[in-house]
């Protein structure tokens, strides 16, 4: 394993959100560098952390570099006690809800999650004594009414639901933090990312899923909203490595994530089919309630900042995502049956 030390001792970092995909992704690989890692996450049920498991279970990582604390995004008593106790150097913000169609239904909790939570952890960061460099999980719904394609990180926010005015919100508290307290506050405007540990509610490993499903005789149809829409789709193994890049940089500041390419659902919808070798035709049925109030414009990143300045450029294409998703979902699916 490599050694990551500032001045000698060991990098400490904390991830909220670290049973989720980025989290999980994230946490393998700080641990591989060397850091200790501090995971905050909800009381709940076990099944969110299958991401974390294989960790979780071995004697030799869990307690020694890899830690979990219970605590809750609106409970600044216990995320503030977790701080102090951790003492962590960098801290990766990547909790909160995270679905967009969801957040038309639960608008209120959304921003009260996402918005008043990083500014709840904003707050605690101010107050420590030792600096701390901050990761807040920006996204690409924060241009939503695009007006230019593709984005730049000078494109300003036009967010087109309650999830990326939450998210604006907390990116411009990120910015106000940085200028005006100082504070190492790093926006990553990451758009789509995506892997076999993408939760279903989302249409990638939804497809994935179901294709696998449909080519091993255990469903018929795969049932869609709008597949007419457009994203910049990477993969997530990628896009982590990008949070833990932009926090080695000198100097703080916000970078787009994306890959600079356009794909419709309905492309992933034929990659993903073509991987079985089975006609998209057959399976493919639509159900109007699915779609959204607003869907955003062209959601297409200019990552040409975060190549220049840090060197980082996506490794995986959009076809190898579509193949590594279904194969994986095949073989799990598989497992699950023997
Ligand atoms: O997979 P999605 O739900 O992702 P969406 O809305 O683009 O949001 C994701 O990416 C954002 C940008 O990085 C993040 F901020 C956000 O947290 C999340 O990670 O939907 C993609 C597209 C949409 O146009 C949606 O309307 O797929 C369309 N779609 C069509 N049928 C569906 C479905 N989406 C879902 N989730 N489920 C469907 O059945």
């Amino acid at each position: 394993m490599a050694e990551t030390t500032v001045n000698g001792s060991e990098r400490v970092a904390l991830i909220t959100g670290v049973t989720g995909q980025d989290g999980s992704y994230l946490c393998e690989l700080l641990l591989k560098k060397g850091y200790k890692v501090h995971g905050i996450v909800r009381r709940t049920s076990n099944v969110q952390r299958l991401r974390l498991e294989h960790l979780r279970t071995m004697p030799e990582v869990y307690g020694k570099s890899f830690f979990l604390h219970y605590g809750d995004l609106s409970d600044a008593t216990t995320l503030r006690r977790i701080i102090h106790l951790a003492r962590p150097d960098e801290i990766y913000h990547l909790a909160g809800q995270s679905h967009v169609g969801l957040s038309f239904e639960i608008p209120e909790s959304t921003c009260e999650e996402i918005a008043m939570a990083t500014l709840r952890l904003l707050e605690i960061c101010r107050d420590q004594p030792h600096p701390i460099h901050f990761y807040h999980a920006s996204t690409s719904e924060i241009f939503g009414f695009v007006k230019e394609s593709p984005q730049t990180e000078e494109t300003p926010f036009r967010p087109s639901s309650p999830y990326g005015c939450a998210k604006a919100f907390a990116t411009d508290m990120g910015r106000v933090y940085r200028a005006g307290y100082n504070l190492f506050v790093c926006n990553g405007i990451l758009y789509n990312h995506e892997s076999p540990r993408r939760g279903e509610n989302f249409v990638t490993r939804k497809i994935s899923r179901q294709v696998a499903r449909i080519k091993l005789g255990m469903a018929d149809k795969l049932t869609l909203g709008n597949v007419h829409g457009r994203r910049d789709w990477g993969h997530a193994q990628d896009y982590v490595e990008a949070m833990w890049l932009m926090l080695q940089h000198p100097t703080p500041d916000d970078y787009i994530v994306a890959t600079g390419k356009s794909h419709s659902v309905m492309d992933f919808v034929e990659a993903a089919f073509a991987v079985v070798g089975l006609p998209w035709e057959k399976h493919l049925e639509f159900d109007r309630s699915i779609e959204r109030p607003i869907e955003p414009a062209r959601l297409l990143g200019d990552a040409g900042k975060i190549e220049r300045v840090i060197g980082w450029k996506p490794k995986r294409t959009f076809e190898m995502l579509a193949t590594e998703m279904v194969e994986a979902d095949l073989a799990d699916l598989a497992d699950l049956r023997s």
